[in-house]
């Protein structure tokens, strides 16, 4: 089928993520979409980022197109489907799936990569090279020699962990974390980000935003929050904290200067201990950080990309900065402001799902 049609200029001569609305779930192009992202985390999975992040914008492209895709002509034009992915989109279009999908979803060695890839402290990485060592089970795991402290929690915590959160779950755990909180100071700012902010029905934890209008008490208060919900029962673990100071994560480019700490929540409806992040932000740093922690990974990565090449600013979770040496931090209220002075349009958080 060789139709042509016109394309949207969004689809033509843009690769950033960050100008179009990207829903969690499109009308459009659904199955595709499902096979291509088995491919995606296949490629993570086998450690192959740059193939893996080639899948992820085509996908992105696929989840806002506004129409299904039907023929090899549009393919050739839109930006962001090469022809590699193009020639799996070929398949698709005469066969009904794509081949190399349906295998990937058969593969036993990929389900044991994804097994130990979902425990907490665990990537890719050692997920490959304990498949190497010829583990192939979570008891394999626990007897390997050196685990870090993150990877002994992780095992220790799998079956929790693991499970997904539907929007109550989330509601039930951030009802009883806001009213603690207000309890303990009734002026706190407390804010879901993250996929529950973006509409997620499934979510892997819960991500919250707190500050405070006043600056010197922002920089005691995750130690009170944490003390207070610790004697309360509900904080069992202490997965990883960070003071506010830099902290660079190479994998995903990510540069974070904001105060956080991540911990296990026991919900008291299910017994189940929950994952819940927890990030401080002043006042001044607030806007940016509901922008930074509301996601999606990919929609974050095309706005410091955008912000940088095309603006010349850089974008971070704890402000926006002119791309100047010195930097210059560029003074900020609200997610709106960010968005004007970057020059993207506005999207409501659930159509931030690229
Ligand atoms: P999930 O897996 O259901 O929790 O899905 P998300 O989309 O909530 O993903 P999550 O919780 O890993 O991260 C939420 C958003 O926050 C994500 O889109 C990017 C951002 N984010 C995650 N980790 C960091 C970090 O260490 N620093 C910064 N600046 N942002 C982060
Ligand atoms: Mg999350």
């Amino acid at each position: 089928d060789d139709r042509d049609v016109d394309l949207d200029p969004r689809f033509l001569n843009t690769s950033y993520e960050c100008l179009r609305p990207t829903p969690l779930k499109s009308k459009f192009n659904v199955k595709l979409v499902e096979l291509l992202e088995v491919i995606e985390r296949a490629r993570e999975l086998n450690d192959q980022w740059r193939n893996a992040l080639s899948y992820r914008r085509a996908i992105a492209v696929l989840k806002s197109y506004p129409r299904d895709i039907i023929s090899q002509k549009e393919i050739k034009k839109i930006r962001g489907i090469g022809s590699k992915i193009g020639y799996q989109v070929k398949s698709y279009l005469r066969t009904g799936t794509i081949a190399e999908a349906e295998h990937i979803r058969q593969d036993k060695r990929l389900h044991t990569l994804e097994l130990f890839a979902s425990i907490y402290g665990v990537g890719p990485k050692t997920a490959l090279s304990w498949y190497r060592k010829g583990y192939r089970t979570i008891e394999d795991c626990k007897n390997h020699p050196n685990l870090t402290k993150a990877q002994q929690l992780g095992l220790q915590l799998v079956d929790d962990l693991r499970e997904k959160m539907s929007r109550e779950d989330v509601e039930e755990i951030y009802t009883i974390i806001k009213e603690n909180i207000k309890e303990l100071d009734p002026k706190c700012i407390i804010q879901p980000v993250g996929g529950y902010r973006r509409g997620k029905d499934l979510n892997g934890d819960l991500d919250l935003l707190i500050s405070h209008p006043d600056e010197e008490r922002v920089s005691s208060l995750l130690n009170d929050i944490i003390t207070r919900l610790t004697e309360g029962g509900y904080i069992k673990h202490l997965l990883y904290c960070a003071r506010s100071e830099s902290r660079t994560d190479s994998k995903h480019g990510i540069i974070d200067h904001l105060e956080k700490c991540f911990v296990t929540f026991l919900q008291p409806s299910t017994q189940i201990k929950r994952q819940v992040d927890m990030i401080v932000a002043t006042q001044s740093q607030f806007a940016s950080a509901m922008v930074g922690w509301t996601g999606s990974r990919q929609y974050e990565r095309s706005l410091r990309r955008y912000a940088k090449r095309e603006k010349k600013m850089v974008f971070t979770s704890h402000g926006l900065f002119t791309n100047t040496k010195p930097r210059k931090l560029i003074s900020t209220s609200t997610e709106r402001e960010i968005f004007d002075i970057l020059g993207v349009p506005w999207l409501e958080p659930e159509m931030r799902n690229c």
